[in-house]
């Protein structure tokens, strides 16, 4: 899962991103005023899984392999740019198109510049930057495309026209200022405009980034903020990222202490992937071996020959059937061999829906 973090220049992106990655990055290190307007910072991190741990316990195998996250930290947009059009370059637009989700920061604190924090307005200037580097790609395409329908016929004439409709709809409703990922594409749409690696289709977390005081004050950090409705697909949450990094900095032990200390039931580190795992409609399954217990990571409603696709392309191609049984039954039964002797094992076609916890062995042949 790869998952970009954006928002205005000094709004807290870096110091996010060493919240969630326990990165040791400096705060304000490169990205948008070094010149580079591409990815600044890379950071993979893995997804904590406490069902896999119980599973490695259990198997002892050679290797352990979590989930992992890409986080990667983006060059800031201008908002002298914003005003014009879209504020974001076109090494930024290229580093943004491959990710899974976004994550929007968003400055909640004082920064002493005397401009007080302004959540609400920022939001919306985020969500429609977006649309409008989106739109731009549209109106960029659609003469093209026009064109072309009176010079091609036949499959390629069928093949414009839809591209055509399908760009219409879109520009539909980018004009209206609404991001693509609250509507609904139908799946021929979505697999015509899927090469155009729409900004707004994203699902986007906006994590509103708060002052130390904040936090002090206690209670519920975001009931305090104006936040303007959120759409499909979108999320906020509230963390200050300053303290989050250096809490991160910590043994484990202190880091205990301090989160205590300053009221944070759950680290953003750990909140922040499940939030994002719950935006995309990601799942996990797991494979079980002497060599290596593994967390796999698929959309919610995938087949089991679409799971086994994951982990290899002959996997799902040679597919045959697929022998299941979910993670805790594995563990009380004592291990996968002896889940054979019990009911809980239960041998599934292509079709089967994974469920998340589910331990999958795949019989393939190619
Ligand atoms: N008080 C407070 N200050 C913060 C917080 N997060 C970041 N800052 C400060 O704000 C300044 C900018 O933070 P960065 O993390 O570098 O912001 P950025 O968005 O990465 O900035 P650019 O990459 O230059 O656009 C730094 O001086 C940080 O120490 C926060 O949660 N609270
Ligand atoms: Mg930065």
């Amino acid at each position: 899962m790869k998952i970009g973090i954006i928002g205005f220049q000094r709004s807290g992106k870096t110091a996010v991103f060493r919240a969630l990655t326990g990165s040791k990055v400096e705060e304000g290190a490169a990205s948008s005023h070094g010149g580079s307007r591409g990815v600044a910072h890379m950071a993979v991190v893995k997804v904590p899984d406490e069902r896999l741990e119980r599973l490695a316990v259990q198997t002892q195998p050679q290797k352990t392999t979590f989930a992992a996250v890409e986080y990667y930290d983006l060059a800031g947009i201008d908002r002298g740019d914003a005003e014009k059009k879209t504020g974001l370059g076109d090494e930024q637009l290229n580093a943004l198109g491959n990710l899974d989700a976004l994550l929007a920061v968003i400055r909640a604190f004082d920064d002493g510049s005397g401009i007080p924090p302004d959540v609400a307005g920022d939001l919306d200037a985020i969500r429609l930057e977006l649309v409008l580097s989106d739109l731009q790609k549209v109106e960029n395409r659609l003469p093209k495309v026009e064109k072309n329908i009176h010079k091609v016929s036949g499959k390629e004439l069928e093949q414009s026209k839809m591209e055509f409709a399908a760009l219409q709809k879109v520009q539909k409703i980018l004009e209206e200022g609404a991001p693509i990922r609250s509507f609904d594409l139908s799946p021929d749409d979505e697999k015509i405009l899927r090469g155009f690696m729409f900004l707004s289709a994203k699902p986007i977390l906006y994590v509103i980034n708060l002052g130390e005081d904040a936090l002090q004050s206690g209670g519920d950090s975001l009931a305090k903020i104006d936040i303007p409705p959120l759409g499909k697909n979108e999320q906020v949450a509230a963390m200050c990222a300053a303290i989050e990094a250096e809490i991160q900095q910590l043994s484990p032990e202190e880091q205990e202490i301090f989160l205590k200390d300053y009221n944070i039931a759950e680290p953003s580190a750990r909140r922040v992937i499940r939030i994002c795992y719950d935006l995309l409609g990601y799942i996990s399954f797991f494979t079980v071996g002497p060599k290596e217990v593994r967390a796999w990571t698929i959309r919610d409603g995938s087949t089991a020959m679409q799971a086994a696709g994951a982990i290899h392309s002959d996997m799902e191609r040679g597919f045959i059937r697929a022998e299941v049984v979910r993670w805790d039954k594995l563990l009380a039964a004592g291990g996968f061999a002896q889940t054979k002797k019990t009911a809980d094992l239960h041998i599934e076609g292509k079709e089967y829906i994974v469920k998340d916890g589910d331990v999958m062995l795949f019989l393939f042949s190619v």
